[in-house]
């Protein structure tokens, strides 16, 4: 393997313990590899070079441990990232496993729900802060219904915003460094999940007491599970000053969420996501929230972790050669340039310039009639991509 594309910690590739240590378990089969603790997983992203690790609260201290064995867990855990120099940037709450989440956990019909889950994330972001956690996942997996007649939609949402209000004055009073980032998905494991999109999110974003505290943390897979175009929900949330973290991995269309290596299914989106990252300067971590197949053992997991880093790296390459391509850049120019003759009649409106864009004389049947050139730019990307340019 080419030495260009090795991790290097300025990258910021992380990993969730839930994804390379995901036993490959699925809804028809059992565990096919065996469940490794958090310290042997962090050693193992040290080996194949991630710069973190991310975790949900029971990932790295199981819901009953009891207060010995999280010491126990805690000081090995500890003892790994400082063996292997890897940080902590992201951790999250676990509210969907558990029994008691079953009709969700901000938005569950019982207040009784809702206050342990309230109760549950204060103690997680507790033990996130206390790691150096900078970012705060919340990921509404149960939050939503199968039973349309079950939950009121809006007091769902005024319940999932009174949850989140109140964890913002938390994260204030204790005076941690700490933002949050919201993660939609459409479906699964709930019929609907409420938020079904980013832009939902960045929608509800503005009416919560602290928006300024408040981001997005978009996942590949679950825009694809909606059909949507995954890097215009990205732009929307960097444009927004949003984009708080994102969960890379891949996945074909209207399929269920598959969590495959990044790269895995389409190629094309996921280079113009990485030049779209790598343009505006994106600077928070690269999360790989993804797994191996089911067909691999341990050493398929590090190749399966190797591959998102590596994969993200060559885009990134081909990224800075769409940028330095004098044809597509020149073609680009042309496409982009058009006739400034009506720039006054754009942009902030004024009564003079309404009155002269009425007035104007358009040629309406040259400019429908005017050739574009985008199979020309398209097919430039193909060959580019290809590694014929
Ligand atoms: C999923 C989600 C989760 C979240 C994780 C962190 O579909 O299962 O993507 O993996 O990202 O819970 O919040
Ligand atoms: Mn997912
Ligand atoms: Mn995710």
């Amino acid at each position: 393997m080419s030495d260009r594309f090795q991790p290097q910690p300025e990258h910021k590739f992380t990993f969730g313990l839930w994804t390379v240590g995901n036993p490959g378990g699925d809804a028809f089969g059992q565990d096919v590899r065996p469940r490794r603790t958090p310290a042997e997983i962090v050693y193992l992203l040290g080996e194949v070079g991630a710069y973190g690790v991310n975790f949900h609260d029971n990932d790295l201290i199981p819901i009953d441990a009891t207060l010995a064995e999280r010491a126990a867990i805690l000081r090995a855990f500890r003892k790994a990232l400082s063996d292997t120099g890897l940080v902590v940037p992201m951790a999250t709450t676990n509210l969907f496993g558990d029994p008691v989440f079953k009709d969700g956990a901000f938005t569950a019909n019982d207040p009784r729900v809702r206050a342990y889950a309230l109760q549950k994330t204060m103690h997680a972001i507790d033990l996130g802060a206390s790691l150096g956690a900078e970012t705060y996942v919340f990921w509404g997996g149960r939050e939503g219904i199968e039973v349309e007649a079950a939950k009121d939609p809006v007091a769902s949402i005024k319940r999932f915003r009174e949850a989140l209000d109140f964890l913002c004055d938390y994260v204030i009073d204790q005076g941690y460094a700490l933002k949050f980032a919201l993660e939609a998905k459409p479906n699964e494991p709930r019929g609907d999940i409420f938020f079904p999109t980013t832009g939902a999110y960045l929608g509800f974003i503005e009416t919560l007491a602290h928006p300024e505290m408040v981001g997005v943390n978009p996942e590949v897979a679950h825009e694809h599970m909606a059909g949507l175009n995954f890097m215009h929900a990205v732009a929307q949330a960097w444009e927004a000053g949003k984009l708080f973290h994102i969960d890379l991995n891949d996945q074909n269309y209207a399929r269920f969420d598959q969590d495959w290596r990044f790269g895995a299914q389409n190629l094309k989106q996921a280079f113009f996501l990485v030049k779209f990252l790598e343009d505006v300067g994106y600077a928070g971590p690269r999360h790989f929230d993804a797994h191996a197949y089911r067909t691999e053992d341990y050493d398929g997991v590090k190749d399966f972790a190797r591959g998102c880093m590596r994969t993200y790296l060559i885009l990134k390459e081909k990224a800075a050669q769409f940028n330095a391509d004098a044809e597509i850049q020149g073609l680009l120019a042309e496409i982009r340039a058009g006739d400034e003759s009506v720039a006054p009649l754009l942009g902030t409106y004024s009564s003079a310039k309404a009155a002269a864009l009425k007035d104007y004389a358009f040629d309406r049947i040259a400019l429908g009639q005017r050739g574009l050139g985008y199979e020309k730019l398209d097919q430039l990307v193909n060959e580019l991509l290809l590694g014929v340019r």
